[in-house]
């Protein structure tokens, strides 16, 4: 919607920090309201009683959605919603959007960098040449761990999945998977349990969602199958991580190394994996170029729009795909 359309009588609300972008069009499209964070106490009477959409990188739990009698839809900043309560939203009729597609291939260039990075020491052979030890010590130490030769494993074949595992093609890796349903017409390797696809790689990439399915999925268990040449790369979400196990399997040598852009309590970061020297980490940037906010920021405006000018979401969530807007 441009300026000149003028706004809709509709007033979001959007909770703490957001993208400068998604400010600017919901500004421009319709009544803007801000608060520090998403939390039932801050919810004023005018805010109760004239919010009917939210727009959100924060988690919005049931809690907030009964403090809003007026919601409608909660559109979510990103393609994964483990920390939006979508079953609740669907209980109350609440829509809820995310944004799909329009990160998976830059999502997917993070994840490929995260495992050079983690098996050829890229950051620290860097490290080394601008602290001047190239000069002084002399070559960078030879990399323990290469890709070549490398079997891997996607934990999570969705959209990111599948564009990873096309990159890998190119390198010439072999390549297997677990999701909780084969991929119909997917010529790779599906095994039906994260163990059994452990014990057939050497290389883990995680890119599975967050939530209570998937909670700790990544266990000692599962690390110790992949075995000490094991690399383990995560880009989905830190929850779906047992990191004291990690921790223990880095420090142990039951895995080699590992390279992470989630954490189960972000911004916070174990001392014991930031302490560990096999581990390379990244501060949640999988999505985080300007060009790839501004497609999601886009994606998560259009929803609103579209669900307050023509009832119906671009990109709902399965769980509120049956929600109807109210007459
Ligand atoms: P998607 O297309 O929905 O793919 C998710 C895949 O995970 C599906 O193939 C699904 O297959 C599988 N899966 C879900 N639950 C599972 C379970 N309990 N056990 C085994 N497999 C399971 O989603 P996407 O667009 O690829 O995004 C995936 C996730 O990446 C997001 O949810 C988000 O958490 C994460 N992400 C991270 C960043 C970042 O910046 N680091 C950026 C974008 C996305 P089944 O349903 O058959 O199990
Ligand atoms: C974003 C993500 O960092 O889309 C996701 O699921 O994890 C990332 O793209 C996040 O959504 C920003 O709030």
């Amino acid at each position: 919607m441009s300026k000149a359309e003028g706004k809709l009588p509709v007033a979001i609300l959007v909770p703490g920090d957001f993208n400068g972008h998604a400010l600017g069009r919901i500004d421009e499209a319709f009544k803007c309201v801000r608060i520090e964070r998403a939390d039932p106490s801050l919810v004023t009477d005018e805010i109760r009683a004239t919010v009917r959409g939210i727009a959100s990188y924060a988690g919005i739990e049931a809690a907030m959605i009964d403090a809003l009698p007026n919601l409608e839809i909660i559109a979510s900043f990103g393609v994964g919603y483990d920390s939006v309560d979508a079953a609740h939203a669907a209980k109350r009729g609440v829509m809820v959007t995310n944004t799909p597609d329009v990160l998976t291939e830059e999502v997917a260039d993070t994840a490929i960098g995260l495992l050079i990075n983690t098996v050829r020491e890229l950051y620290a052979a860097e490290k080394w040449l601008r602290d001047g030890d190239w000069v002084t010590k002399g070559n960078y130490r030879l990399s323990r761990l290469t890709l070549c030769g490398r079997r891997v494993g996607i934990f999570g074949m969705g959209r990111i999945g599948r564009a990873v595992a096309r990159r890998l093609e190119a390198f010439g890796l072999p390549i297997a998977y677990h999701n909780r349903r084969k991929v119909e017409g997917l010529a790779y390797e599906y095994h039906a349990t994260l163990k059994g696809l452990a014990e057939a790689v050497d290389t883990l990439i995680c890119i599975a969602p967050g939530g209570a399915s998937t909670e700790k999925a990544v266990n000692a268990e599962v690390l110790s199958a992949l075995g000490s040449n094991g690399v383990f790369v995560n880009i989905g979400r830190g929850s779906t991580v047992d990191e004291a196990a990690l921790t223990t399997a880095l420090e142990s040598g039951a895995i080699a190394a590992a390279g992470l852009d989630v954490f189960a309590d972000e911004p916070n970061v174990p001392q014991s994996l930031l302490d560990a020297p096999n581990a390379s980490l990244l501060p949640h940037v999988g999505s985080a170029s300007v060009h790839t906010r501004r497609a999601m920021a886009d994606l998560c405006v259009d929803n609103l729009v579209a669900w307050f000018t023509e009832r119906r979401p671009l990109t709902p969530v399965p769980e509120t795909l049956n929600v109807k807007a109210r007459a």
